[in-house]
């Protein structure tokens, strides 16, 4: 492919943006299948993306190891062997690690580089980029391996500045051990990040202090080592464990539920919900009734059930009550799962503050002020999220046709044709962009199903001469009026959730992932290819 660039712009084939799971994977086909020449730029100093950065205390994933992981490499797959059902942050960080050193990706990425802009030129179809450190590099291809929650959401608390102590961010967290021993430690958030962290910083701090703005719903993981006997299994069933991600809604290996609780007693869903209780994880939203995020009859009995666990989980009733979700469907907000996060709540130096009721005022120098009162503390965790889907691409100055700003395109929620192009911004390429299943699946495989269907598309245009690919704008419209059409037949608009931009102030209140599902998603986005790339402008 060629290109023109000024003399100080280094000419490449393909850029993409992060070395995570996608990042890792793109370089993989664009390099080694199509003989491209492409590079990775990551603002970290290592491979792993969101297992990079998100090093905070009790940090683990919520799919199982054996298919949180690539499948398009079947060796790869049997040779690496996971310690547990549940992988902590650091062995899923030296699995890309090993990923990245076993396909010899390293070469190809320049770590400690931060993205700053994206221009396409429209003369000379080619995107330029330009880097923090001044370094300008172009190519054909724009691709976005940024990842979905990477932009750290720190709320704008008045006050922060002048904070004594010291204050972290799970998703930025140290790379250093933080000592918590005989120190009084605030932490703010209740979502995954903060329910994870909860119980390993209580056994460690003086006292934990968990401010808590919405209770949330959380269903225990039960990790546990992988058995000898259990790694057999795994390693016998490669195909079958792929073949049933493909197939299921959510690209989890289970056999897909079928099951609605309306064809069931009240026993009968008591009995089913206490099976997948006790054998933990998703399998509670996803291997249970396929109703629960359609029917509100339906997601009650979900969410009463594990509102009696918590009750029968916690002591003191006052503290059980607060830590009941009561404002929104299980599941409408993306539900953690646990080890031990409820029973934290009976320890004597964990204390719970509803910061609903008395809001957080300011950060002091000695603490956190809340419209009760003030909280000494040495420690401020802040497990408040991120500015998901969108925030790390809108972070970057990306232009397309006519200087068209990706901000500007997306003042009114982000706006894709199947969560991988933007119409206005030919050949730029979003890996699990808002308007693709993304968060509501087991990221891998939709990550892998974008990959290939992204280098697919490259190929098939060098194939038969094409430069410059662009989703035609009556077709991206189609696209978001019908992800919204889907939105709309779920309980997900139920809850003030990150899925639709809740919680970042200003933010748009649009739901971005796809709720169909993967094999509906991998079905339309398979016909598209099929159909000349229907809906996409192609040219020469
Ligand atoms: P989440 O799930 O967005 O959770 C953030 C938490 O922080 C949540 O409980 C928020 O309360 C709380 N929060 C955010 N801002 C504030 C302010 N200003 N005051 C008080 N509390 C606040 O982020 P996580 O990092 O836990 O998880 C993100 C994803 O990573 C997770 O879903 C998995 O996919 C992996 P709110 O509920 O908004 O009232």
């Amino acid at each position: 492919m060629s290109n023109q660039t000024s003399a100080t712009e280094k000419n490449l084939d393909a850029i993409v943006v992060g070395a995570g799971f996608s990042g890792l994977y793109m370089l993989k086909r664009l390099r080694d299948e199509l003989g491209l020449d492409a590079r990775v730029y990551e603002t970290g100093s290592g491979v792993g993306g969101a297992w990079y950065w998100n090093r905070y205390p009790g940090a683990r994933c919520d799919s199982e190891s054996f298919y949180y992981c690539y499948s398009f490499d079947e060796a790869l797959w049997q040779e690496w062997e996971w310690s547990s059902k549940y992988p902590e942050q650091e062995e899923i960080r030296s699995y890309l690690d090993h990923v990245a050193d076993r396909f010899d990706l390293k070469k190809d990425i320049q770590f400690n580089t931060r993205v700053v802009s994206a221009h396409f030129d429209e003369v000379n179809n080619l995107w330029h980029v330009e880097m923090e450190n001044g370094e300008k590099v172009s190519a054909p291809f724009f691709i976005s391996a940024a990842g979905v929650l990477s932009s750290a959401n720190v709320p704008d608390f008045k006050g922060l500045d002048s904070f004594k102590g010291d204050w972290y961010h799970t998703g930025n967290w140290p790379h250093e051990k933080v000592d918590f021993t005989g120190k009084r430690v605030g932490l703010i958030g209740t979502g995954s990040s903060g329910m994870q962290s909860t119980p390993v910083i209580a056994a460690e701090a003086d006292h934990l202090t968990v401010f808590q703005r919405t209770a949330n719903f959380s269903t225990p993981a039960r990790n546990a080592p992988y058995t000898p006997e259990r790694r057999k299994e795994i390693k016998a069933t490669y195909m079958e464990t792929w073949d049933k991600a493909h197939a299921s809604h959510g690209g989890f290996p289970y056999e897909p539920t079928q099951a609605t609780t309306t064809e069931y007693s009240d026993e009968q869903i008591q009995k089913a919900l206490d099976g997948v209780w006790a054998e933990g994880g998703f399998k509670f939203l996803w291997g249970s009734f396929s109703d629960l995020m359609v029917s509100k009859d339906a997601n009650k009995y979900a969410a009463d059930y594990i509102r009696d666990k918590i009750r029968g989980t916690v002591n003191d009733p006052k503290t059980a009550e607060l830590l009941c979700p009561t404002d929104h469907p299980y599941g409408a907000k993306r539900p953690p799962i646990d080890t031990d996060y409820f029973e934290t709540f009976n320890l004597e130096n964990v204390s719970l503050v509803d910061v609903k009721k008395s809001p957080i005022v300011e950060v002091t120098p000695n603490g956190i002020r809340t419209e009760d009162g003030e909280y000494e503390l040495d420690i401020i965790v802040f497990a408040t999220g991120f500015d998901a889907m969108t925030g790390t691409l809108l972070n970057i100055d990306i232009q397309g046709r006519g200087g068209e700003t990706l901000e500007h395109k997306w003042e009114a929620g982000p706006k894709t044709y199947l969560g991988l192009q933007v119409a206005g911004f030919p050949n730029m390429f979003t890996i699990t962009g808002p308007g693709s299943p993304s968060v509501l699946s087991n990221m891998p495989v939709s990550i892998e199903q974008h990959v290939e269907w992204i280098s697919d598309c490259i190929e098939s245009m060098r194939d038969k001469g094409q430069k410059v690919i662009e989703a035609d704008p009556a077709a991206e419209e189609a696209w978001v009026a019908h992800v919204n059409e889907v939105a709309e037949m779920t309980l997900f608009w139920e809850a003030n959730s990150w899925y639709l931009g809740a919680n970042i102030p200003g933010k748009p209140r649009i739901f971005m992932p796809y709720a169909a599902g993967l094999p509906a998603y991998r079905q339309k986005c398979n016909e598209v290819a099929e159909n000349n790339y229907e809906g996409f402008r192609l040219s020469a």
